[in-house]
C-alpha cells in the first residue's frame, strides 16, 4: 500500500465513533467490527503499521472489559490499540444530543430552525473534547500525525496543540461548511473556528465548504487568508485547508458482489424483478430529515400519479435505517417516515402489489451491495449532504451497468457524478417524477454508458486516494516545521 510507505510517523486516529464494539451476548462479551466508509479504510491501515484509535466508547458493555478504556484490536489478531472514552449521561445528552446533534448538525445543513444551542450543551461539549484531547496528548508518541474527524471534535485540535506541539494534526469536516451568514448564528462560532484552527492541515468534502471556512476565518477572526493556497496564517503557524472529496473501496465492493454468496442472492431477486415485469428502485439512508426522506415520498407520490403507466411495475425499495434514537426529534421522524410511506401506499397498493416496501432496520455490507448491484435505479435525494457514500457506493456495485442513479445536486457527490447521473432537486416533486420517468426511458446502452463513465470516475478516486492525497499534505506541512 502506498500510503503505508507515506507516514512517517506513528498514527493516532481519532473518531467519536469506535471501530469496535463489544457487545455482551450469551456466550459473554463478543467483539464486532463496525464497518463504514471511515472504518473500513483506517481499520485496515492501522492493522497493517500498529498505532492508536481514540473514540467514545458508545456501543461497549462496560469498562471492566477493558480496564481504563484500552483495548487492543482485532480481538483474534491484536494490531493497535483502541482507547475508548467512557461518558456519562449527562455527557451524551450535552455533547453528542444536544450540542452535536440538534445544534452543530442541523446549523451546518443550513436548516436553521432546527438547531438548538445551549450554554450548558456547549460547557459539556467543550470537556468532552477536553477529555479526548487529554487522552490523544497522553497515547501520542513524540512526533505523531494524528487524524481526528468531524463536527463532533472540533475543539480538539486546539487543545491537542496547546499540550502537544510535536505532534502534526489532520482534522477532517465530513458534513457541509455552511455560509456565514448562517455560520455565525451559532453561539460559540469564534471558538469552533479557533479550535479546528489547531490542525495543520483541515479537510472538507469540497471547493464551496473550503470557500465558506474561509470567508468565515476571514471575516470572523480578521486573520490572513491565502485564497490561492487555502493557506491560513494563524498564531505564527501555517493551516492548509483544502477539499479531500471522499470516497469508497471500490475494488472491495467490486469483489463483494461478485462472491459465489451475493451473486446468487442478486441472480434470485433478478429473477423474481424479471418475472413479473417489474423494475425495482432503491434508497438506503440513516432515518435523518437531512436525507430528504419525507419530499421523497411526496416525489414518489407524483410519480405514479403523473405516470399510471409505472403502477404494479415500479417497486421502490427503503431502506430507512434508525439512527440517533438518542434524540427525540429523531424517533419523531422515523415515525413520520413510516406514516407517510404507509400514506402513498395506500393510495396505490394493489391486491397483488405494494409500491414502497420499507426495510426498517439495517442490513449486512454484503447485502446491501448486492441490492446495488439488483437495483434498475436508486434515489440519493438528501436536502443537503456533505458527500453521500450510498451514491458512491451504487455505482462501485452496479457490475452489471443496468442502473440509472438520481442524485440530488445538493450533495458532495454531485460535484464528482452529476453529468452522467440524473439530477434532481429534491423539492421539486413534479420535476422529480418527470426526470424518473426520464431515466426510465433511455436505452439499456444510454445507462451502460453512463455508469461506466461513473465507474471509470470512482475507480481512479477511492478511499485510499483521500487517505493518500490527506497524509501528503499532512507531510508536506509537518516538514515546514522541521
Ligand atoms: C457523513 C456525511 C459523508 C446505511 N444503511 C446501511 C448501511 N449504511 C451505510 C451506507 C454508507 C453509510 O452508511 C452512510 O454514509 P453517507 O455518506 O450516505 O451518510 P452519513 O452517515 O450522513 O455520513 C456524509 C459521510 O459522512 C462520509 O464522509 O458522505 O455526507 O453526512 O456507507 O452504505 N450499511 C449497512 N447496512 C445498512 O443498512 N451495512
Amino acid at each position: 500500500m502506498a500510503i503505508k510507505q507515506l507516514i512517517e510517523a506513528p498514527l493516532v486516529v481519532v473518531t467519536n465513533r469506535e471501530p469496535y464494539v463489544d457487545e455482551r451476548s450469551n456466550n459473554g462479551i463478543r467483539t464486532i467490527q463496525k464497518a463504514g466508509g471511515v472504518v473500513s479504510a483506517l481499520d485496515p491501515l492501522l492493522q497493517d503499521i500498529g498505532g492508536h484509535w481514540i473514540a467514545w466508547g458508545s456501543g461497549s458493555a462496560d469498562i471492566e472489559v477493558s480496564p481504563g478504556g484500552k483495548r487492543q484490536v482485532p480481538p483474534e489478531h491484536p494490531r493497535y490499540t483502541l482507547h475508548r472514552i467512557m461518558l456519562n449521561q449527562e455527557e451524551i445528552q450535552g455533547y453528542y444530543a444536544k450540542y452535536s446533534n440538534q445544534g452543530l448538525w442541523p446549523l451546518s445543513h443550513m436548516l436553521i430552525e432546527r438547531a438548538q444551542f445551549s450554554r450548558r450543551a456547549w460547557q459539556i461539549y467543550r470537556n468532552v473534547n477536553q477529555k479526548f484531547a487529554k487522552r490523544v496528548s497522553a497515547v501520542s508518541p513524540e512526533g505523531a500525525w494524528v487524524f481526528s474527524h468531524d463536527y463532533q471534535l472540533s475543539l480538539l485540535p486546539a487543545f491537542v496543540r496547546k499540550s502537544r506541539p510535536d505532534v502534526a494534526i489532520a482534522h477532517f469536516w465530513h458534513i457541509p461548511w455552511p455560509p456565514l451568514t448562517i455560520f455565525r448564528l451559532c453561539p460559540q462560532h469564534q471558538e469552533i473556528l479557533r479550535g479546528l484552527l489547531g490542525a495543520d492541515v483541515l479537510g472538507f468534502q469540497s471547493e464551496l465548504d473550503v470557500d465558506n471556512f474561509l470567508n468565515a476565518v476571514e471575516r470572523t477572526l480578521k486573520v490572513p487568508v491565502d485564497r490561492d493556497t487555502g493557506m491560513v496564517t494563524w498564531q505564527d503557524r501555517h493551516v492548509h485547508v483544502k477539499s479531500f472529496p471522499i470516497s469508497v473501496d471500490f475494488a472491495a465492493i467490486q469483489q463483494l458482489v461478485e462472491t459465489p454468496r451475493i451473486r446468487r442472492w442478486v441472480r434470485g431477486i433478478r429473477r423474481h424483478i424479471e418475472h413479473r415485469d417489474q423494475i425495482l428502485g432503491i434508497s438506503v439512508d440513516r432515518a435523518d430529515y437531512t436525507k430528504g426522506l419525507l419530499p421523497r415520498l411526496d416525489a414518489i407520490k407524483e410519480f405514479y400519479s403523473l405516470y399510471p403507466q409505472y403502477r404494479e411495475r415500479v417497486t421502490y425499495l427503503q431502506v430507512v435505517v434508525p439512527s440517533r434514537t438518542e434524540v427525540a426529534e429523531y424517533r419523531r421522524f422515523y415515525d413520520r417516515v413510516a406514516k407517510k410511506t404507509q400514506e402513498v401506499n395506500q393510495l396505490f397498493a394493489t391486491s397483488s402489489w405494494t409500491p414502497i416496501i420499507t426495510l426498517p432496520h439495517s442490513i449486512d455490507r454484503p447485502r446491501l451491495m448486492g441490492l446495488f448491484r439488483a437495483a434498475d435505479f436508486a434515489v440519493v435525494s438528501s436536502l443537503v449532504d456533505g458527500m453521500n457514500l450510498v451514491a458512491k457506493e451504487f455505482v462501485a456495485a452496479q457490475v452489471d451497468k443496468r442502473g440509472v442513479l438520481l442524485l440530488s445536486e445538493t450533495t458532495g457527490a454531485a460535484n464528482e457524478l452529476e453529468n452522467e447521473a440524473f439530477p434532481i432537486n429534491p423539492l421539486d416533486p413534479e420535476g422529480f417524477a418527470n426526470t424518473l420517468h426520464e431515466a426510465l426511458s433511455i436505452s439499456a446502452d444510454e445507462r451502460a454508458a453512463r455508469i461506466s463513465t461513473m465507474r471509470a470516475h470512482l475507480m481512479k478516486h477511492t478511499i485510499y486516494d483521500w487517505m493518500e492525497d490527506i497524509f501528503l499534505t499532512l507531510k508536506m506541512a509537518a516538514q515546514s516545521y522541521v
